[in-house]
C-alpha cells in the first residue's frame, strides 16, 4: 500500500513539471532559447523512442507471442482411415499375412497409389505423410490409413480437412483409373474414408503389439500385455480376428479393468480392419463386474480391437475369448410368432447386437384378441443420437422408433397383429432388448385386476392409492377420495398428511400450493409460517432448521446449522463438509474427505431392486456364529464399521462378544467372496444410552482387528457433520440383505430402494408419537418401500451435489415392512456424530 501511494506521488510530480516548462512562454532570453531547441530535440527523441516501443508492443511483441502459444499447441496429425475395394487381385490367404511378401507387395503398391491420388488436391499432397495399408480380406477389401502432418505454422489449414475433402482426392483417383488406365496394374472400385484417433494408426509391419489372430468355433483367448499385473503406459496394441466366411467373430472379455478416464485409456472395437470410426462397434473403459461383461459380435467374419493407454496410471487391462460363430445364428432373426405369448430379443441379446442387422417380428395372436409388448429391458445407446428422432439403430412399433435407454416400456396393439422391427446400423451397437409379449381380451383385458389406459394390468388394490402404478396415470384418475385424503387438482387423492410437506406428491403440485405464507413469511420445512426475519438469524426457529440451513456465510455467528471448523469459526453454509470447497479458513472442513464415492463402473438392472458389484462400496453383512447374515454396517474408516445397537444388546449375552461376529465388505451376492474382505470383529462399542423399549441411541460401531483394504468395491461413506441437512422429500437410498418382504426371507443379492425423507412432524404423528430426536422417518407413507427384518444397522444414504453420498440414517425400526403410514424409522447420524467421533479418534 506504501509503496503504491508512493510511485504515484511521484508520477503526479512529474507530470506538474512538465506543465510548468511548456506553459512558461512568455519571457524569453536567449539562453533560454538553445534551451527550448534542446527541448524540442529532447521531447522529439522521446516521442520517436516511444512510437519505436508501441510499434514493438503491438507488432513484433505479438508475433513473438502468438509464435509461443503455437508452440504449445504443437503440430497437428490428421489421420483418416477406411478400406478399398480391390477389383483385379485374386484373393490369396497369404495376404493376410503382414509380413509376407504378398503383402508387402500389394501393400507397397497400394500405399504408392494412395500417395498419388492425393496429389488430386494441393493441401493433402503438401501435408500427407504417410498412408499405410494395415490388412487385407476377401473381397478383396484393402484396409489402409493415411497421415497429414501439419506444421505449427500452418496450423490454420486444421480445418480444411474433412472426409469429404479426401475422399473426393480418393474418388478422383479412381476415375482417373478409369479413364486414363491405372499407373500401377490395381483396380479400385471403391474407396471409403473417416476421420480416427491418430492414436490408432500402426504399422502393421511394425510387429510390436500387434496380433493377428484366427477365430474358430472353439474359444481361444489372448488378454492385455502385462495382464493381469497392469498394462504399460502408452501402449497401442491391436488384435485384427478373421474368421472363416459365413461366420462372425464373438469376443467376449470374462475380465475388464481398464482406467477410469476413456480418454486417458481405452479398448475400442471396430467392425472393420482399420480403426475407422464409422464401423465402430463400440468403446470402453473402466471396470466391469464378472456379472456384466463386455460382449460384441461383428456383422462380417473380421474384428479390430485396439487398446489405446496414454497415461502412467496402470490397470490389470483384460482378457477375452474369441470364437467364430455361424453368420446364421446370428443374422436370423425375427419370424412370425403365432404362440398367444412368448419372448423376443434383439440377436444375441444380453450380448451386444451385430452391427447391420435388420429383423422384423410379426405376432400374430387368435382374431378377436390383441397385443400386449412389455419391454424388460431395452438399450440402445449410441453416441450423438438424439432419442426423439433415433436415427441409427432403433427398434420400431406402430410408427414409432424407439432408441436410448428405457427402464419400462410397454406398448399395445389395436388389432390381433403386432409388427416389431429392429435396426441396426454399421456403427456402434449395444445390449438391445428383450420384451415378453401376451395376447389379451380386449372386452375383458385384466380379469380379477385393473386395466390400465395403455392395456396393461396391475393388482386392483393400486388402484386409487396415490401411486402411478400404470405409469400413464390411469390407476390414480377418477378416484373418490377417502377422509383422510386430499384431492389434487389432476384428480389424484394423495394422504392429507403429505400437503405442504415441500415435496410435490400430486405430480401438479396442488399439495403444495395452499401451503404458502404470507409475503413477509416465511415457510418451514413443517408447513409452520414464521416471520421473515428468523431467516438467517443464526436461530434456529423452524423445528426443521430450515430458516437457517442456506444462509450465505455471515461471519462470526455460531448457530445450530453452521459447520464448526476446528479452529473454533462458524460455516454458515449448508453442509459445508467435504463439498470440495475449503469453508473454514484452517481447510478442517475437507480433510478425511476420502470416502462416499463409488468408483466401480455400473450398469443398472432395469426395474430391478437387486444392486450392482460395488454400486454400495460401503455396505457390510454382519454374519452371526453359524447363522449367516443378520445385520447390515457400513464402513466409515479403514478399522470402523457403523451399525445399529440393537443388533447386538439383546436378551442373549452371545451377541455381545466380539468372536462370534464376522464382517463382509466387498459383498454383493451372499455366496460369491470373489474380491470379499473378511474380518473379524475386535471391540463392539455400542452406545451408552441405547434404549431396548424406545430403541433411542439405536447405534454401535464395530472396530476391526485388521484394516481394510480400500479398493472399488470397498470405500468408506461419507460422515456428516451435525449442521448437515438432509431436507424433507430428499431422495435417499437404503440397502441390505434383509427380507423382501414383511416376514420373507433374507436376500441373497444386496438389494435397494429408494426412500425419501420425511419430515419430523409427519414422522412424529405416523410413529404415534415414538419419535426422538436421534430418529428420522425415511420412506413412503403408501407403503411399498421400505427397509425390513436383516436391514438393520445398514446404511441410509443420500447423494450431495459436491459428488459424494452421505451417511444420514442408520436402519432401526418401524411397525412391520412397507406398511401404509408405516415408515423406516432410522437413527439420526448427526445427533450422534460427536459420539461417532469420539468412540473412534486415535
Ligand atoms: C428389523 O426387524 C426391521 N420397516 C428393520 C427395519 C424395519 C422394520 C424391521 C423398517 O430389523
Amino acid at each position: 500500500m506504501t509503496s503504491a501511494r508512493y510511485e504515484y506521488d511521484r508520477r503526479h510530480n512529474g507530470h506538474h513539471e512538465r506543465i510548468d516548462f511548456l506553459t512558461s512562454k512568455e519571457k524569453v532570453s536567449s539562453k533560454r532559447k538553445l534551451g527550448i531547441v534542446i527541448g524540442v530535440l529532447l521531447a522529439l527523441l522521446i516521442v520517436a523512442a516511444v512510437a519505436a516501443f508501441l510499434v514493438w508492443l503491438f507488432v513484433f511483441k505479438d508475433a513473438d507471442s502468438e509464435a509461443t502459444l503455437s508452440k504449445q499447441l504443437g503440430p497437428s496429425a490428421q489421420v483418416f482411415s477406411g478400406h478399398m475395394k480391390l477389383v483385379n487381385v485374386p484373393y490369396n490367404v497369404k495376404l493376410e499375412n503382414t509380413n509376407g511378401k504378398e503383402f508387402e507387395d500389394l501393400a507397397d503398391k497400394l500405399e504408392a497409389v494412395l500417395k498419388e491420388n492425393y496429389k488430386n488436391d494441393p493441401l493433402l499432397e503438401k501435408y500427407h505423410t504417410k498412408s499405410v495399408i494395415t490388412a487385407f480380406s476377401e473381397g478383396v477389401i484393402a484396409y489402409y490409413w493415411s497421415k497429414f502432418d501439419i506444421p505449427v505454422v500452418d496450423l490454420e489449414v486444421e480445418p480444411e480437412f474433412s472426409e469429404e475433402r479426401v475422399l473426393k482426392a480418393l474418388e478422383d483417383g479412381l476415375k482417373e483409373q478409369r479413364s486414363m488406365g491405372s499407373p500401377s496394374d490395381i483396380k479400385i472400385s471403391e474407396v471409403t474414408t473417416s476421420f480416427t484417433d491418430p492414436r490408432m494408426a500402426r504399422n502393421p509391419r511394425a510387429r510390436e503389439c500387434f496380433f493377428r489372430l484366427e477365430a474358430e468355433e472353439m474359444a481361444k483367448g489372448f488378454s492385455s500385455p502385462g495382464y493381469p499385473s497392469g498394462y504399460p503406459s502408452k501402449s497401442r496394441c491391436q488384435w485384427q480376428i478373421r474368421a472363416s466366411e459365413g461366420n462372425v467373430v464373438f469376443v467376449t472379455f470374462p475380465f475388464f479393468h481398464v482406467e477410469d478416464d476413456c480418454s486417458n485409456d481405452f479398448v475400442s472395437i471396430y467392425d472393420s480392419l482399420s480403426p475407422d470410426d464409422s464401423q465402430a462397434i463400440t468403446e470402453k473403459c473402466g471396470q466391469r463386474p464378472p456379472s456384466n461383461p463386455l460382449e460384441v459380435v461383428s456383422s462380417g467374419n473380421i474384428m479390430l480391437i485396439n487398446l489405446i493407454t496414454d497415461t502412467d496410471v496402470q490397470r490389470p487391462g483384460f482378457e477375452a475369448k474369441y470364437k467364430a460363430i455361424p453368420r446364421s445364428k446370428v443374422k436370423t432373426c425375427g419370424g412370425i410368432l403365432s404362440e398367444t405369448q412368448g419372448v423376443l430379443t434383439s440377436p444375441l441379446h444380453p450380448s451386444f447386437y451385430p452391427p447391420a442387422v435388420d429383423c422384423k417380428w410379426t405376432i400374430k395372436v387368435p382374431a378377436g384378441k390383441e397385443v400386449r409388448l412389455k419391454f424388460t429391458m431395452f438399450r440402445m445407446k449410441e453416441p450423438g443420437v438424439d432419442i426423439r428422432v433415433c436415427h441409427k439403430d432403433y427398434v420400431e412399433v406402430m410408427g414409432n422408433k424407439y432408441c436410448g435407454e428405457m427402464t419400462s416400456l410397454d406398448l399395445t396393439s389395436t388389432t390381433n397383429f403386432l409388427d416389431v422391427t429392429f435396426h441396426s446400423d454399421e456403427s456402434y451397437t449395444d445390449k438391445g432388448f428383450s420384451a415378453i409379449y401376451s395376447a389379451y381380451d380386449p372386452a375383458n383385458p385384466c380379469p380379477d385386476k385393473f386395466a390400465c389406459a395403455s392395456g396393461i394390468c396391475i393388482e386392483k388394490d393400486l388402484q386409487c392409492d396415490g401411486w402411478n402404478d400404470c405409469g400413464d396415470m390411469s390407476d390414480e384418475r377418477k378416484c373418490q377420495c377417502e377422509k383422510d385424503q386430499f384431492a389434487c387438482e389432476n384428480g389424484i387423492c394423495k394422504p392429507k398428511l403429505w400437503l405442504c410437506d415441500r415435496v410435490n406428491d400430486c405430480g401438479d403440485g396442488s399439495d403444495e400450493k395452499k401451503c404458502s405464507c404470507g409475503e413477509t413469511e416465511w415457510l418451514c420445512g413443517n408447513g409452520l409460517c414464521m416471520p421473515q426475519d428468523v431467516v438467517c438469524d443464526g436461530k434456529k426457529d423452524c423445528e426443521d432448521g430450515s430458516d437457517e440451513a442456506s444462509c450465505e456465510t455471515s461471519p462470526g455467528i455460531c448457530s445450530d446449522y453452521s459447520f464448526k471448523c476446528k479452529n473454533a469459526e462458524c460455516v454458515n453454509k449448508v453442509n459445508a463438509e467435504c463439498d470440495r470447497v475449503n469453508d473454514c479458513s484452517d481447510d478442517s472442513d475437507e480433510v478425511d474427505c476420502a470416502c462416499g464415492t463409488r468408483p466401480y463402473k455400473l450398469n443398472r438392472i432395469v426395474g430391478g431392486q437387486n444392486a450392482e458389484m460395488g454400486e454400495w462400496p460401503w455396505q457390510v453383512s454382519l454374519h452371526f456364529k453359524t447363522y449367516g447374515h443378520v445385520c447390515g454396517a457400513s464402513i466409515i474408516s479403514e478399522r470402523w464399521l457403523l451399525t445399529a445397537s440393537h443388533c447386538f444388546v439383546t436378551n442373549s449375552a452371545e451377541n455381545l462378544v466380539a468372536s462370534n461376529w464376522q464382517t463382509y465388505s466387498g459383498l454383493q451376492d451372499q455366496y460369491k467372496h470373489e474380491g470379499v474382505q473378511r474380518q473379524p470383529v475386535k471391540r463392539i462399542v455400542s452406545h451408552p444410552n441405547y434404549n431396548q423399549m424406545t430403541f433411542d441411541y439405536d447405534i454401535a460401531l464395530l472396530e476391526l482387528s485388521e484394516p481394510l483394504k480400500f479398493t472399488n468395491t470397498i470405500q468408506p461413506i461419507c460422515l456428516p457433520a451435525s449442521s448437515h441437512v438432509f431436507p424433507a422429500g430428499m431422495s435417499c437410498w437404503v440397502t441390505g440383505w434383509g427380507a423382501r418382504r414383511e416376514g420373507g426371507s433374507k436376500a441373497q443379492l444386496l438389494q435397494k430402494a429408494m426412500v425419501k425423507i420425511i419430515n419430523d412432524t409427519v414422522c412424529n404423528i405416523v410413529t404415534e408419537g415414538q419419535l426422538t430426536s436421534r430418529m428420522l422417518c425415511s420412506g413412503f407413507l403408501a407403503g411399498g418401500v421400505d427397509a425390513c427384518q436383516g436391514d438393520s444397522g445398514g446404511p441410509l444414504v443420500c447423494f450431495e451435489e459436491s459428488g459424494k453420498w452421505f451417511q444420514a440414517g442408520i436402519v432401526s425400526w418401524g411397525e412391520g415392512c412397507a406398511r401404509r403410514n408405516k415408515p423406516g424409522v432410522y437413527s439420526r447420524v448427526t445427533k450422534l456424530i460427536d459420539w461417532i467421533k469420539k468412540e473412534t479418534e486415535n
